[in-house]
């Protein structure tokens, strides 16, 4: 990979600091992002700004890896408002069209705008002069334009890490003119997919009447330059990762406890209500139920890390599962061999990989999402040159992994057709593909995302 050309000192700002509590300390989160940034940060003498995780907070800076950590408070109220009500009820399901009866309350709102004016203020106050400035997703749309207002002298880049919806749903968003204004304020204003760019600068028209062309608009003497990004994984430590002794052995040890199947399918999300894990469910159900897939030889795991769980809709989506795979394994299962085994668990990324290695066939089936970096996993993950993804339209990975069993989620027909496209494919078919999926992967890993983001930034100061 090549150094990073950037000298600048950056800074990081993201709704939660890279970091977790473990039994000596403090230890950074895992995940490629992470990996890809901190090194930068470090040799950049910059610093990372975000929440602990903990309510009230008011931890002095302090340093992980080299790298300055600089915690911003959030209270115990400001998290039901601002992450769980604001972020996670409220503009979560509009920018993932899962559309439904809208709750937006001005309480709410107004936290939102509160944390976000502390981010502002925090990094205005310990930006060094010159820094480039990159804030991470939904939860911090205002903070660009009031970062802004505060300090001309750096440069402002930002991330969306979800879809940017169409206007006729964004525009059901009560403060959608803020919204748009807030992010009008960067340098640089990356998205997943070309769509999303395409959908900003719809919204960006038609509520400012801004002037845009190609990838630049104009609105009021401040200029943004805006453009896809589609984000990756650290795929050297995938692939390191998967060929280790370790991983081999615990591969044939899972497929063994699942009763050697002829096909392991595999699902692993958070269990969210975009990822479409009940409609998966349901597909497998039919297959069985039709004979198109038989119980002794195709083996079912999908794993389910909790996430929000403070969240009502997410504790509904949970039920609905759990009882999903409870009717299905009460139907199909024999004694000591469920159909479906289910982990409602967060997993250390080693397991995750045998269990990736271990999966003949992965099923990534959001009804929208940003990228997904599963999907991307799993291929780096299958050094073996074999094994099959299948990978809804609505995922972002879609425009890049076309080597994938493409599907339409929503399209139940369509979902057993393409499972049991999967299952039957002929080797050479699944190794071509898989060929083709490993070599784009390999072509645009995390740090190469970071250094062209950061690259283009640089480039796009005002
Ligand atoms: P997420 O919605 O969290 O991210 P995704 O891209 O799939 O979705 O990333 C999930 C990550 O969590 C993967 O790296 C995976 O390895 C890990 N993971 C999943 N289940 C796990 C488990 N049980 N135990 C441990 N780790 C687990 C948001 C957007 C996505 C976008 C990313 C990055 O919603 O669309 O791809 O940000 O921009």
């Amino acid at each position: 990979m090549n150094p990073v050309p950037i000298t600048r000192p950056i800074v990081v700002a993201a709704n939660r600091l890279p970091v977790m509590r473990t039994a000596d300390g403090w230890a950074p989160s895992p995940g490629g992002l992470v990996r890809a940034l901190l090194p930068m940060l470090r040799d950049t003498g910059g610093t990372w700004v975000g929440w602990t995780g903990n309510p009230d907070d008011e931890a002095e800076p302090f340093v992980v890896e080299g790298v300055e950590l600089h915690p911003v408070p959030i209270s115990e109220e400001e998290i039901e408002l601002y992450y769980e009500g604001f972020s996670n009820d409220g503009l979560w399901p509009l920018y993932h069209d899962a559309l439904r009866e809208s709750t937006y309350s001005a309480d709410q709102w107004d936290a939102y705008v509160a944390v976000n004016e502390r981010f502002a203020t925090t990094l205005a106050e310990i930006a060094p002069p010159d820094a480039m400035v990159w804030i991470h997703d939904y939860q911090l749309q205002l903070v660009p334009k009031m970062l802004r207002e505060r300090r001309d002298d750096v440069t402002i880049g930002f991330f969306l890490h979800i879809p940017f919806p169409p206007y006729e749903l964004f525009s059901r968003l009560p403060w959608r003119t803020e919204i748009v204004e807030g992010l009008l304020g960067c340098d640089l204003l990356g998205f997943q997919r070309p769509m999303g760019t395409s959908n900003f600068i719809a919204a960006a028209q038609q509520l400012l009447h801004v002037d845009a062309h190609h990838d630049v608009i104009e609105n009021a003497d401040h200029r943004t330059r805006v453009g896809a990004f589609p984000i990756s994984i650290d795929v050297d430590d995938v692939e390191a990762m998967a060929a280790g002794r370790a991983t081999r052995q615990r591969m044939s040890q899972i497929r063994a406890r699942l009763g050697d199947p002829e096909v392991i399918l595999l699902g692993v999300d958070r269990l969210d209500y975009t990822k479409g894990i009940g409609l998966r469910l349901k597909a497998f159900a039919a297959l069985l139920e039709s004979g198109q897939l038989d119980p002794e030889r195709h083996v079912m795991v999908q794993v389910a890390t909790p996430t929000r769980e403070a969240v009502e809709h997410y504790q509904d989506e949970r039920h609905q599962i759990e009882r999903l795979v409870g009717e299905i394994n009460g139907r199909y299962s024999r004694i000591g061999l469920p159909v479906i085994h289910y982990l409602y668990q967060s997993l250390p990324f080693d397991e995750l990989i045998a269990l990736y290695r271990a999966g003949d066939v992965m099923l990534v089936t959001p009804f929208r999402d940003g990228m997904n970096l599963v999907a991307k996993e799993y291929a780096a993950a299958h050094i073996d040159g074999d094994g099959v993804l299948v990978l809804s339209e609505f995922a972002g990975a879609a425009d890049e992994l076309t080597d994938a069993v493409l599907v339409n989620p929503h399209d139940d027909e369509a979902l057993q057709q393409a499972i049991m496209t999967a299952v039957e494919m002929h080797r050479h078919e699944r190794r071509k593909r898989m060929e083709g999926l490993r070599n784009q992967i390999r072509k645009s890993d995390v740090q190469g995302w970071a250094d062209r983001f950061l690259g283009v930034m640089d480039a796009s100061a005002n």
